[in-house]
């Protein structure tokens, strides 16, 4: 069917529509938010935008237990989020395909850290594939729907940034025909409660065997043979980084986990020195150094442990560097950091805030976080989603008074909702701060539930704020435009002043958005 010039985020939903899902859900994060933009563009696939990870894992569960295939798809931090259902659900198996689509992002591009997922995938005891182009990516995610029906489980596919952010030909296949719906009941199968656990768990271990081999059967970890006594092992994308060496050295391609340690063994068996490249933590390299004594990677210090990789490390620990990458050219460059656009309405609020003088100010994920920056340098605190109103009530709780949470919109919809409530119930004083600028800014303008619009561009039900932190109990609730800077900062004033949980809604369209609605 020809060649396509695509994103990896592309890739891999294009391998889910040849794999004929049938339902497709995410939370967006970079860099994996556009896996889902795909399929909601360019196919008939079911697709939602989910409040959350959690419950994007959740709902395409659901969808698996119908025998259907389901994509769920998210960054890496998201899983953190996930995590519970889905350490429970390897126990559990799955029905129709379920692939979950990792964006891992090391070097922080636009995250809150650098966490490798395959340690998820293998604390979880689920196998997990790590692409090395957009072709694998697509040929693998396909590939991942049919070992996830052949084992019964959930499979991760595992990428980075500089892999989704990129483009590549790929070839095009056919769609393959959905499943059929049926219901199955299986108690000691489907429900996790403790009478079930123990055999839930050997059912897990008795599929570790079986992982191993559907690995080698789709010889998915290949060695490339040469006469050197210096060898690679290369995970992912880190093999594109291995052949650009132009060095003719051995091989070794990791394309799967967990990892066939009989492979490993094999190959350095009869190196005098073995590198291990691989993006994110040196989670091959510390098992390559039980079967090997001269390692090269990470934890030698050879490479580096924080940041992304890249070809200029490889290239330096292959005394290559000069021609590719000129020392220091870092100074040359200015930092050129993200800031707050000209009239986004977070500005208006900062400038606000910061004359109504907050003893402290507990920040949050998205496009807000940058008025933590000069000239507002207006956020104290910043840890992952979710987390501004709970941090503002452990440190109120200590009798710190004039303590303000900063949330966006769709923070706040995804994991603020819960903290909001515990804050009423154990009777903080705090100021909550929604900043609500009708769309998720910060990753590429997605809808939320309080605009009322799905993945699909269809209209749906509105979720309205204002009522919503009512009904949670706060104390007061006042909707403010943060253009209108008198009303707004008389009214976080009076929030500081005024004992108990007082919300603020400063509601103004991004000026992204008002301008695309105007067009
Ligand atoms: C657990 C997790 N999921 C997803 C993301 C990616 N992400 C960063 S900020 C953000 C949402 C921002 O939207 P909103 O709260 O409405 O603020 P805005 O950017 O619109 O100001 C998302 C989804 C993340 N950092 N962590």
């Amino acid at each position: 069917m020809g060649k396509k010039l695509m994103l990896g985020t592309s890739a891999i939903a294009q391998g889910a529509i040849e794999a004929g899902i049938s339902y497709a859900a995410s939370y967006p994060g970079t860099p994996a938010t556009q896996i889902l933009e795909h399929l909601a563009q360019n196919s008939s696939v079911k697709c939602e935008w989910s409040i959350n990870e959690k419950v994007a894992y959740e709902v395409a569960y659901g969808v698996s237990l119908t025998g259907r295939r389901a994509l769920c798809s998210m960054k890496h931090v998201g899983l953190n989020v996930a995590s519970d259902p889905f350490m429970t659900s390897a126990y559990l198996g799955v029905r129709g395909g379920f692939v979950l689509a990792i964006g891992d992002d090391p070097g922080a591009y636009s995250s809150q850290n650098e966490q490798d997922s395959r340690f998820y995938a293998s604390f979880a005891k689920i196998p997990c594939l790590e692409p090395s182009d957009g072709q694998e990516a697509k040929d693998m995610t396909k590939l991942a729907f049919d070992i996830s029906e052949e084992l019964n489980l959930p499979v991760m596919i595992r990428s980075i940034t500089r892999l989704l952010h990129c483009y590549s030909p790929v070839e095009i296949g056919k769609k393959r025909k959905e499943n059929t719906v049926s219901i199955e009941k299986n108690p000691e199968h489907m429900i996790a409660i403790p009478k079930h656990v123990i055999n839930l768990h050997k059912t897990l271990n008795a599929k570790q065997t079986l992982i191993l081999e559907v690995i080698k059967k789709h010889k998915l970890n290949k060695i490339f043979t040469a006469k050197s006594k210096k060898g690679i092992i290369a995970c992912g994308i880190t093999f594109q980084y291995a052949m650009e060496l132009k060095e003719k050295l051995p091989i070794l391609k990791i394309s799967a986990y967990p990892i066939e340690k009989n492979l490993i063994k094999e190959f350095v068996n009869n190196l005098e020195e073995v590198i291990v490249l691989e993006e994110g933590y040196p989670f091959v390299e510390q098992l390559v150094r039980s079967y090997h004594p001269k390692v090269k990677g990470k934890i030698s210090g050879d490479l580096p442990m924080e940041g992304e990789l890249g070809i200029d490390s490889v290239m330096k620990v292959f005394n290559k560097c000069n021609n590719y990458c000129p020392e220091d050219v870092n100074k040359y460059l200015l930092p050129r950091p993200p800031v707050l656009c000209a009239g986004c309405p977070h500005r208006e609020f900062y400038k606000a805030l910061n004359e109504a003088k907050p003893s402290f100010v507990t920040g949050d994920i998205g496009c807000y976080t940058l008025g933590a920056n000069p000239p507002f340098k207006a956020i104290d605190t910043c840890l992952c989603m979710g987390a501004s109103i709970s941090k503002a009530s452990g440190i109120a709780s200590q009798g710190i008074k004039g303590v303000a949470a900063i949330i966006g919109d769709s923070t706040f919809i995804h994991t603020g909702i819960p903290a909001l409530i515990n804050a009423v119930y154990n009777k903080s004083n705090i100021l909550v701060c929604i900043l609500d600028n009708s769309s998720v800014a910060m990753t590429g303008h997605q809808p939320t539930p309080a605009i009322g619009v799905t993945a699909k561009g269809e209209d749906t039900k509105v979720l309205d704020l204002a009522q919503l932190c009512k009904a949670c109990g706060a104390d007061s609730v006042e909707v403010v435009d943060p253009y209108d800077k008198k009303t707004t900062y008389e009214a976080i004033k009076r929030g500081l002043e005024t004992p108990g949980v007082n919300v603020i809604i400063a509601k103004r369209a991004c000026v992204l958005v008002a301008r695309k609605l105007k067009s």
